[in-house]
């Protein structure tokens, strides 16, 4: 039911009424890849965005981001044009400290309308004489999740930079880190299936703000507990579910590692773990087991600031109240040793046995189940048919300060690093807000020989610094398809409404560049169809080739909205349970408590030459209480995401701004750090580090220990003094897959005045 009239659903509007329901799918970064039911009039407009009751995740209800999406299509701030800085407009945010109702006319004053062919044909010229002058590695694209569309996300834009030559950009600012640090030990990212927590008895949600940024698992969070299950927060900051909780957890930002291995040793020491599973699905259990004799309550306590006791119990309740399911969500993998962090909590329902029992087994992000074919997508062999003829070099988006203002800057080391970054393309982001090391990415924004294109639905702190924005589409006004990183169902997004003003899909955009660049392979005429398709691999009858997809068909798509991927390969145990049978699909075929990858290369750890550990072992990161760096900056601080905006996306919204205005622009504190410095609730801070320097709010609260601080990921402009928290935090990567780490970051902190 794709398209279907709203009567034949729902009875009402009556059966005369012209009303349309549309599937569409919620494309913000988020695991819950919402199915999304939009209802359009007889004039084309969208008059109410709904969950869809029928998907069982979903389960007919949105979060309050998107339960208003409607204000941010319609809204009077989208770019609706293709926009050209004018001459004689400096780049920079034009006015800051927007408060709520103000709206950004100011930032459009910068930039005049033109055509999409006028656009289209200087960017084009532009990029190809950069190309010429520079090489086509100086073309730098920068995009991540704004939208999870595959499409996208992913697809016509690939083939366009391969085929220029441009920089490949390494895609670390989220989930690099736990994501290979899970792929070490169990080699595919599944878990435990969402409706499978219901049956839990005991719930750790581990660094994971459930209610906050996976609101569709709580659901099935409360369904276990009024089954009797106990819930468990480990997480430094009491959020919402932290506050829920039956216990929370406050342990010290970056100590995880040392947490998980106090576990471990208190489960091995009282021989509560699982001999037969371990026998028959682990690797390396010898060596773990030594390893984390190490690791005594007694040391754990001194690093996690919880009492020994503590460590016992949570170990204890853990290993033996059964079914227990961890939530590991991305927030313990954005420290610096935030890739081991994963790698020691996921040994732990191994150690248990727990992926044996329904309701057991830990969650991370369920993404590998689905597995399109994205070489058609992505056609990284066009790169040999770049100028090139090469694989282009590859620029880590987590160090995109460095990578405009350092990389090939020196003639010493140009050789190696390959040409300075020239020109910049930014879509499905906003790196002006959202990347470490704010001042260094500004500072690279603001050289006069820059050219820089945003791809963008509002004037972002991005579009500030750009040169052309180009107005994009909004997921209710294109074709998608869509899979998830916390549910399993592949999803049709249809297109609800006509694009508003002369905003167009990613893809429309990079078809049309290509042209301009002369680029003649054929794949650069793919419309949406062709390339879902692709997506798909279909066979004569139209159904997917792709592991898991064999019962999906495009057409079966665009009927259903959406359907489930077959993940048992065991056709008489459709319901088998993740990692309850090997083999699985890492060097030893078992779940690898010892890694036999990072046993064999040298170069996996965070490229500063050490050696990597094929154990888990706990080191405090550079920037923690415990390195000598506190004696001048001595407050941990968490920069967290917001829970009424999606990273940066809607905190340029009066109703968001509203929901968030206990905590924007406010700095949370204990009043052990507050009182010694004078500062009591409401006075303007300076919080500061080598780095650079914000002005917030204070406000005090025992949800936040003693020596921890917190602040949220905002608009930089909607900020008294324009600055935004990534000032503080660094370009440093993590151990496992050079990351971001955004969570190891120490300040310090005075009242403004
Ligand atoms: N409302 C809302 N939802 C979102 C997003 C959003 O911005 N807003 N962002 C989306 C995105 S991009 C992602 S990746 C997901 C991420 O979802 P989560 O992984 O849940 O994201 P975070 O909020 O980064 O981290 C979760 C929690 O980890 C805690 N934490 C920080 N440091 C540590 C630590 O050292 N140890 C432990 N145990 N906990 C720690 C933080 O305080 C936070 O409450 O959410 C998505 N959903
Ligand atoms: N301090 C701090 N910094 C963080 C984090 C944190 O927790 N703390 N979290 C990090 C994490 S986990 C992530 S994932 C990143 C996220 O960082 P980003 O990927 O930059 O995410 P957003 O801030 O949501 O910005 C996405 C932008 O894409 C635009 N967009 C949406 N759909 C489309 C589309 O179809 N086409 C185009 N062209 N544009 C579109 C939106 O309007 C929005 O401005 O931020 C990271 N930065
Ligand atoms: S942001 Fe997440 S919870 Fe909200 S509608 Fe989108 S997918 Fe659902
Ligand atoms: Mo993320």
């Amino acid at each position: 039911m794709s398209a279907t009239t709203a009567a034949s659903q729902s009875g009402h509007p009556s059966a005369a009424s012209p009303l349309r329901v549309v599937h569409t799918v919620c494309s913000h970064d988020c695991p819950d890849s919402c199915a999304v039911r939009v209802t359009v009039d007889a004039t084309g407009r969208a008059t109410r965005v709904a969950g869809d009751p029928d998907h069982p995740i979903t389960q007919g209800f949105l979060c309050g981001k998107v339960a208003k999406y409607l204000d941010r299509v319609y809204s009077p701030d989208r770019v609706l044009t293709p926009l050209r800085r004018r001459a004689d407009a400096p780049k920079g945010p034009r006015r800051i400290g927007h408060a709520t109702d103000q709206k950004y006319s100011d930032d459009f004053a910068a930039f005049e309308p033109v055509t999409w062919d006028e656009a289209l044909d200087s960017i084009a010229a532009r990029l190809g004489s950069i190309a010429a002058a520079h090489g086509p590695e100086s073309i730098l694209p920068y995009s991540y999740a704004g939208t999870m569309g595959l499409l996208g996300y992913a697809s016509m834009d690939r083939r366009f930079f391969h085929r220029l030559g441009a920089s490949q950009l390494d895609r670390t600012i989220c989930a690099e880190a736990g994501g290979q640090a899970w792929n070490l030990v169990y080699g595919r990212k599944l878990g435990t299936a969402n409706p499978d927590f219901a049956h839990a008895k005991l719930i750790l949600a581990w660094g994971a703000n459930i209610h906050g940024n996976n609101i569709h698992l709580w659901p099935f969070v409360e369904q276990a507990r009024r089954r009797g299950a106990r819930l468990i927060v480990i997480d430094p900051y009491r959020t919402r579910t932290a506050a829920l909780a039956d216990w929370h957890i406050a342990i010290r930002p970056g100590t995880d590692v040392a947490l998980a291995l106090g576990m471990i040793h208190v489960i091995l020491r009282d021989g509560l773990e699982d001999r037969a599973y371990i026998a028959e699905m682990t690797h390396g259990f010898d060596a773990l087991a030594v390893r984390a004799r190490e690791y005594t309550p007694e040391r754990v306590a001194a690093w996690t600031g919880l009492s020994p006791a503590e460590i016992e119990q949570l170990a204890r309740e853990y290993a033996t109240t059964r079914p227990a399911a961890i939530r590991l969500n991305y927030g313990v993998q954005r420290a610096e040793n935030g890739g081991t962090a994963v790698r020691a909590i996921a040994m732990l329902p191994a150690l248990t046995g727990s992926w044996r029992q329904r309701g057991g087994g830990a969650q991370l992000s369920l993404s590998g189940g689905f597995q399109w074919n994205r070489a058609a997508l992505e056609r990284p062999d066009l790169m040999l048919a770049s100028p090139l003829g090469r694989p282009a070099r590859v620029v880590n988006m987590s160090r995109l300060g460095h990578a405009l203002t350092e990389l090939g800057a020196q003639p010493e080391t140009a050789a190696a690093e390959g040409p300075c970054v020239h020109a910049l393309f930014v879509y499905n982001s906003n790196p002006a807000a959202v990347a470490p090391n704010q001042n260094a990415v500004r500072r690279g924004l603001l050289r006069p020989d820059l050219f820089t294109v945003v791809h963008e639905q509002f004037l972002t702190d991005t579009t500030d610094y750009a040169d052309f924005v180009l107005p994009a589409t909004t997921f209710l006004e294109h074709e998608e398809i869509q899979g998830a990183y916390g549910h399993t169902f592949v999803q049709h997004s249809a297109q609800a409404i006509a694009p508003l003003g002369e905003a167009r899909p990613n893809i429309w955009l990079f078809r049309e560049l290509a042209a301009r660049m002369g680029f003649r392979e054929p794949c650069f005429q793919d419309d949406a169809e062709a390339m879902m398709q692709q997506a798909l691999n279909p066979d004569e009858r139209g159904l997917s080739r792709n592991p898991g997809m064999a019962a999906i068909s495009l057409e079966g798509l665009r009927q259903a909205g959406h359907l489930p991927l077959t993940l048992s390969e065991d056709p008489a145990n459709p319901d088998a349970l993740p990692f309850a049978a090997g083999p699985l699909e890492t060097p030893s075929g078992k779940i690898e408590l010892y890694s036999e990858v990072l046993a064999h290369s040298g170069a996996a750890s965070n490229g500063a030459g050490s050696i990597p550990d094929p154990l888990p072992a706990f080191t405090p990161p550079t920037e923690s209480r415990h390195s000598p760096a506190a004696a001048r900056f001595p407050l941990e601080l968490l920069p967290r995401k917001a829970d009424h905006f999606m990273n940066s996306t809607f905190a340029n919204l009066d109703g968001h701004r509203r929901m968030q205005s206990q905590t924007a622009q406010a700095l949370e504190i204990h009043p052990d750090d507050a009182t010694p410095r004078g500062i009591a609730d409401g006075d303007r801070l300076r919080v500061w580090n080598d780095r650079g320097s914000v002005t917030l709010r204070a406000r005090l609260t025992r949800g936040i220990a003693p020596g921890v601080v917190a602040a949220q990921l905002d608009w930089s402009k909607a900020s008294p003094d324009g600055s935004g928290i990534n000032q503080l935090t660094s370009e440093r990567l993590t151990d496992i897959g050079q990351a971001a780490t955004f969570y190891s970051t120490l300040v310090q902190v005075a009242r403004a005045d």
